[in-house]
Formats: C-alpha cells, structure tokens, sequence
C-alpha cells in the first residue's frame, strides 16, 4: 500500500467523446506515478482506473517521473512527454539533481511504449517539454525549456523549440527561443510551456506559465501567447500579465504560491477546459473559449 500524498499536474486529452487526464500522483513518499483518471464531462464525475500506468524501466539512474503532456500527433500515436528526474553523480550537493524529457506513445492510454529520453546537444537539462502536434517541415516539433541546472534556468532563454527526425532516437541540436523570458514581468525568474498549443484559424495558442521571485519565494502564474499558423516560433501576441494567478485557498499547499498547468482540452463548439494545478497540491478546472 502507498499513501497518497497529492494529485496535480495533469496532461489531458479527449478521445471518442470521454474526458482523460494522466495525472501526477504523488506518493506520501514523494514519488509519483502516472495515473489515468476518465470523465464523461471533463468537469466532474472523474474517477481513477484501478491500476496506474506501467512505464518501462529503462534508466535505473532514474529517480521519478512527473508532468505528462499528452499530444494527439499527425502520426496517429497519442505521445506522453514528461519530466525524468536522475541523482546528478557529478555534484556533491545531495539534493542536485538532473531532469531530462521522457517519451512514450500509446494508442489507447493503456499499452504505452517507452521510447528513449530527448537528447538536447546544447541544453545540459530540460523540464516542461511539450510535443507539437504537427510535423512541422516534415519533422518532429518540441517546445523545450533550455536550463542549465535543475532548479535555476541560467542561461536558458525562456521557451525553446527544436525539430528532431526520428522520434524513436529524439535528438534535437539547435533550439531557438519562442517566448522569451522578461526583466521585471511575471517570467522573469523561468517560465515553461504548459498544455499542447490550440490551433486556431488564427495561430497557435499556447498556455504556458511563468514565473518571478519575490521576497516569499517562487510565484508561478499562467500566462497565454500566439504563434504564426506556419511558423510556431514567432509569436504574434502576448498580452502582457498572467491570464491565471493562484488565489484564495489556491495560493497554499506543498509548494505555495503556485498554479501550474501541462493539459488542456479544446472541444469542437470552441470550449476549452484547462485543467491547472494549485501549490502542487490538488487539480482544478478553469473553463473559457
Ligand atoms: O513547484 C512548482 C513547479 O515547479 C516546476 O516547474 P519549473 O520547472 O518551471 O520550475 C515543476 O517541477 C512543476 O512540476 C511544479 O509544479
């Protein structure tokens, strides 16, 4: 038996008419595990299949795994990015550690096949990698979050982008900055790409989030952004300030001060549910179009 500690951070997806979230599930111990949670409205009624996803275990240096996207790509497979988190051997600090982009694809959200993790040649680490859902050029897209240690961003830029050919062996060479992280703005400390882009007639809508420092640590809100239909690197609009801040009850929990968001759901009348998480705590719902 494991104690359940919290459920947060879900990726999302709709397939045949039913609701889908693969949530974070946090053990007491503090490891997660995926877990496929099904609503019939996307609203409420959800409840949990009875056992958890099985991931292949094909790093023993890998310590836990958290943070899903869920991508319907263009080449039929359902695609799982997440964060895959090793002991750095290198540093002497006990608490340093490594996070890398894992893969896998399914089907049907319950046979998944683990592929091995994104090598970026030029970002020593990598979290809050999102799969874009269309070859763009006639190869695979990702969205990435250069930094260069696993807590602090350094050098990295703000949101990258990167185009593999193979995403059975992903190796991304030269990534380019989509959104850029911002002196005295909501994403001055990191910020990161949250659900898959929503493709409008328009552009591609991204809902990311952002982060500052203040004087009571980290505060992470949501912002919104667009991307040109054909180039999903240049951004066309960026209202300025969050679309989602953490308030009220929201604002408290394990990591405090935080709304976190890697799912989202666009229905054909135009609805979009995103689903967000409060201080890494629990799952919430936000509805717009
Ligand atoms: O604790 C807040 C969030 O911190 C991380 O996000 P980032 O990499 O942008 O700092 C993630 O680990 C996320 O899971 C967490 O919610």
């Amino acid at each position: 038996r494991l104690g359940v500690n919290a459920v947060f951070n879900a990726g999302a997806i709709e397939l045949n008419g039913k609701y889908y979230l693969v949530a974070r599930v946090e053990g007491a111990d503090r490891k997660s595990f995926f877990a496929v949670a099904e609503s019939d409205n996307g609203i409420d009624g959800f409840h949990f299949w009875d056992y958890p996803i099985l991931l292949d275990d094909t790093d023993p240096n890998e310590t836990n795994v958290y943070d899903m996207r869920l991508t319907k790509h263009q080449d039929g497979y359902i695609y799982g990015v997440f964060c895959s988190e090793s002991k750095d051997k290198k540093s002497k600090d006990l608490s340093a550690a490594v996070a890398a982009a894992g893969i896998v694809r399914t089907k049907d959200l319950i046979k998944w096949e683990r592929l091995p993790n994104l090598v970026t040649k030029r970002s020593p680490q990598q979290r809050n990698v999102v799969l874009h859902p269309e070859f763009i050029n006639g190869k695979y897209a990702f969205y990435t979050r250069p930094m260069d240690d696993f807590i602090d961003t350094g050098s990295g830029g703000g949101i990258g982008f990167g185009l593999c050919d193979d995403i059975t062996h992903a190796v991304i060479d030269e990534e380019v900055i989509t959104s850029a992280r911002k002196y005295h703005t909501i994403t001055e400390a990191k910020n990161g790409a949250g659900a898959v882009p929503i493709k409008t007639p328009k552009g591609w809508i991204h809902i990311a989030h952002g982060v500052r420092n203040t004087a009571a640590g980290l505060r992470y809100v949501l912002y919104s952004f667009a991307t040109a239909l054909e180039d999903p690197t240049k951004v066309i609009a960026e209202p300025s300030g969050m679309l989602l801040g953490p308030r009220g009850w929201e604002r408290v929990g394990d990591v405090s001060n935080v709304v976190f968001t890697n799912g989202a759901i666009t229905k054909e009348n135009g609805d979009v549910y995103i689903y967000y998480a409060a201080s890494d705590t629990r799952l919430h719902v936000a509805t717009t179009t």
